[in-house]
């Protein structure tokens, strides 16, 4: 409820802050301060309450003086309890805010002469919060022994004891109707009055010796009557009202006041007092003053935490540092923060420097609690971009030449500084976060790139001078290999040291680029260099692979070709058997060459080709005798003598394997090669010897003249050779006398007479005139036999010697080998 005061351009307002029934009115109280705006006050307010008998005009009093709307009793309807409860209102142009409290009355006949346990609840609640209590009292009750206030007295005493610690209350007396006796006269009398009654009451043993001064500030005015002298009493009251007058400066009516409690917890501390006195517990002040702050402050965290949430500023910030860092994020946030902080502060100015420091503490705590988040979004925007800054600056240093150690350095040094620029630009200065975490972690993840990058950039190394070595040593071996002679593994020897050395020279130089430890580089050229044996070996296991055909190529060459590479006609004068033997040597040579890796000097006192000549060169003379079983064969084994394992490439089961192999293999070629010496030979002896034709010319020449002479004998002699070589077509004499001269009669006696039957049958056909054509086919056919050539082609595949099947007799083939 409240009423305007055009006057003191203020208004009154007032509300029932305790019902009769000693129930408080909550919402009453918050609606009131809301409306004159008390929370605002600090600790600059009074409250002032008035106590004494009932109907003794304290609601006139009131609202003469503050201009309040308290009700009263109206005068012409007799005298009743009006005031129900405490109400509460406030003054109207009194500075600063001061609240009044005006009580229902003491003694009053409604209650009932035994019911004084409101009247002494209500009485301490006064005390406890207000800063003056108006006694109202009439004059005429002062020095009378059954005065109405005595035991109104009493109570205000003994409830003060209860209050733990003294508020330093003023009591302000007001004598009503004064009569013609002055103030000065009565005051003393009074003042007896009061401290006969403050000895009289029972005190706790804490304050036996306490005096009422300490307790109580007493003030004594005087009033004339409200009814009689209407005029004298305003004027009066008006004098009164100045001293209400900013009350709470030094030296004003409430100047010596203590333990106030800040506007903004006046509700919440009424209502607690309020309710302690109805449980009629103890009333501890100051303990309840730290209650008070806790709670308030509480509140007013919370309601600062709440507005910093929804803070636009601060959405919009932690909006944006999500999607990427932003300029000024600790200096925004930071300011931000401070101003929530010193709102909290200036809001909770006023209650108990602990409770409010530590609930500021705990606010900062929340608010840093709730920002903690973005403030990490934000570190990590710092941390990637400076991680990808440093990657780029690193690829470009390298990249331009610059020594690997040196351009790591100096990045991952810029790097680290460009992180504390960033950092600094985040960082919230009240949180006071240090990044070490994010810093090492950086720092981690810059080492690990760093070190990625050098095994990167060392195995690219490795890698291009293994393909160098590979390069440098794969064609040269293959081709070492290939000659296969006494020098061949020196040779590859003295290759790999060349390329190795070279190799590991320019390897180390690079190397320095990387800062690597002794141990490491040493361990690398030691790989490298194993790489470069190994691929050798890899090398010579191929080739080794390929034996049997390098083995056949090279005899294929050695047989065919002289000694000027020319190809060889075999004419009949060549020595087949020293060619073969000679080319074996050489194939066997060979052998010997790949058997064994020798990439150690000392490898060389492995005289395989001597095992190999002694074991298959000269074995092949044996192998027709029967004692060779007994003697010992030295290629019976898997390993050489004295070689290891890790060094043979062919062990010697294998290379007596691979021996009978190549044999079998090249013995077509050499068979091929006496066939053609010995057409040759019987081509060039086919016409008599010279003379004989010389002395057929001398001697025949008659018989030659008359067969010339003679056409007749020219046709007998015509007819008779067509029929001698047809004769010789169809016996195949040539063919049968291949096999030897004794086969090929017999075998021309058994076809003799069917053949003569044969042909005398076809040519009387012919006479007849059918079937011509039959017999010239027949004959055609049988002229298709293959002829030995004089020549032996390079390249024959093993299929010729089984090719060769029935046609070669294999006794005759192996014997240029039975006669060595
Ligand atoms: N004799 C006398 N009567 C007064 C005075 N002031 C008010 N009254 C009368 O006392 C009666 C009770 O007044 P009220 O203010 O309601 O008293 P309350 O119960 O103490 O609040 C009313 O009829 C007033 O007219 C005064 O100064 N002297
Ligand atoms: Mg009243």
């Amino acid at each position: 409820m409240c009423v305007y005061y055009p006057a003191y351009h203020d208004k009154c307002c007032s509300t029932q802050l305790i019902d009769g029934d000693g129930t408080i009115n909550v919402s009453g109280i918050e609606n009131f301060m809301k409306e004159v705006k008390l929370g605002e006050c600090g600790l600059s307010y009074a409250v002032v309450s008035i106590m004494g008998p009932q109907s003794s005009g304290k609601s006139t009093l009131l609202n003469s003086l503050f201009s309040t709307n308290f009700r009263e009793m109206d005068a012409f309807k007799g005298r009743s309890q009006t005031t129900k409860g405490i109400w509460m209102a406030k003054c109207v142009g009194i500075e600063p805010c001061t609240l009044v409290m005006d009580l229902e009355g003491t003694d009053g006949r409604e209650r009932g002469e035994d019911d004084t346990a409101f009247e002494k609840q209500s009485a301490l609640f006064a005390l406890a919060i207000s800063d003056i209590v108006l006694i109202n009292m009439w004059c005429h009750d002062i020095g009378r022994e059954q005065a109405a206030n005595k035991p109104l007295l009493k109570t205000v005493f003994q409830v003060m004891m209860r209050l733990f610690s003294p508020r330093k209350t003023t009591l302000l007396f007001v004598i009503r109707d004064k009569t013609k006796t002055p103030l000065e006269n009565l005051e003393p009398v009074l003042r007896e009055d009061i401290q006969k009654i403050w000895d009289s009451v029972p005190k706790p043993e804490a304050h036996k010796e306490t005096p009422l001064s300490d307790f109580f500030i007493v003030e004594v005015v005087a009033l004339s009557s409200f009814e009689e002298k209407e005029e004298l009493f305003k004027e009066q009251v008006a004098n009164l009202r100045n001293r209400f007058q900013h009350s709470i400066a030094p030296g004003g009516l409430a100047g010596d006041r203590r333990g106030v409690v800040p506007a903004s917890g006046f509700s919440f501390s009424a209502q607690e007092i309020w309710k302690i006195i109805k449980e009629n517990k103890d009333l501890d002040l100051p303990a309840h003053k730290v209650m008070v702050a806790t709670v308030r402050c509480e509140e007013i965290a919370n309601e600062k935490h709440d507005l910093f949430t929804s803070n636009k500023d601060w959405c919009e910030l932690k909006e944006a540092v999500q999607s990427g860092p932003i300029s000024g994020f600790g200096k925004n946030l930071n300011s931000l923060l401070t101003t929530c902080l010193s709102e909290y502060d200036a809001e909770a100015n006023y209650f108990d420097e602990g409770v409010r420091s530590a609930k500021q503490k705990q606010l900062q705590e929340k608010l840093l609690q709730l920002v903690q988040p973005a403030f990490q979004t934000a570190l990590g925007h710092v941390r990637s971009r400076v991680f990808d800054k440093f990657k780029e600056a690193f690829d470009k240093a390298l990249n331009g030449g610059e020594g690997f150690s040196s351009a790591a350095n100096t990045c991952v040094e810029s790097c680290m500084t460009r992180f504390d620029e960033g950092f600094a630009d985040v960082v919230i200065e009240i949180a006071n976060w240090d990044a070490s975490k994010v810093r090492e972690k950086l720092r981690r993840d810059v080492d690990t790139h760093v070190s990625s990058v050098r095994a990167t950039k060392m195995s690219e190394l490795v890698s291009s001078y293994e393909e160098k070595l590979k390069e440098a040593l794969s064609a040269p071996v293959e081709t070492l290999l290939d000659g296969a002679s006494k020098d061949t593994w020196p040779s590859i020897r003295k290759l790999l040291n060349i390329e190795t050395q070279s190799a590991v020279s320019g390897f180390s130089a690079e190397l320095v680029r990387y800062d690597t430890d002794e141990e490491t580089k040493k361990s690398m050229i030691v790989a490298l260099e194993d790489y470069a044996k190994g691929m050798i070996e890899a090398k010579a296991r191929e080739e080794a692979g390929r034996v049997l055909i390098r083995m056949k190529d090279r005899f294929m060459t050695l047989f065919s070709h002289d000694s000027d590479s020319m190809p060889r006609i075999w004419t009949g004068k060549e020595d087949i058997r020293a060619i073969t033997k000679s080319s074996r040597s050489e194939c066997l040579k060979l052998l010997s060459v790949m058997a064994v890796i020798r990439l150690a000097d000392a490898d060389d006192i492995y005289d395989i080709e001597k095992t190999l000549t002694v074991a298959l060169a000269d074995s092949s003379s044996d192998s027709g005798k029967d004692n060779s079983i007994t003697t010992l064969d030295p290629l019976a084994s898997s390993t050489w003598d004295q070689v290891p394992t890790s060094k043979t490439l062919i062990t010697p089961v294998q290379c007596k394997s691979l021996w009978r192999k190549f044999k079998m293999e090249t013995e077509y070629t050499v068979s091929q090669a006496i066939s053609a010496q010995e057409a040759n030979n019987r081509s060039s002896n086919w016409l008599p010897p010279p003379w004989a034709i010389v002395a057929l010319l001398i001697l025949g020449f008659n018989e030659f003249m008359t067969v010339l002479r003679n056409p007749l004998y020219l046709g007998v002699i015509f007819v008779g050779y067509l029929l001698m070589k047809s004769l010789w077509v169809q016996l195949d004499v040539a063919g049968e006398f291949q096999n030897g001269a004794l086969p090929g009669i017999i075998s021309l006696s058994s076809k003799f007479v069917p053949t003569i039957m044969n042909l005398m049958k076809k040519l009387a056909e012919e006479g007849q005139g059918t079937a011509a054509n039959d017999h010239s086919r027949n004959s055609s056919k049988s002229y298709e036999r293959p002829v030995p050539s004089g020549r032996v082609t390079s390249s024959i595949a093993s299929s010729g010697v089984t090719s060769l099947g029935n046609r070669t007799d294999s006794t005759e083939y192996t014997s240029p080998l039975k006669d060595e």
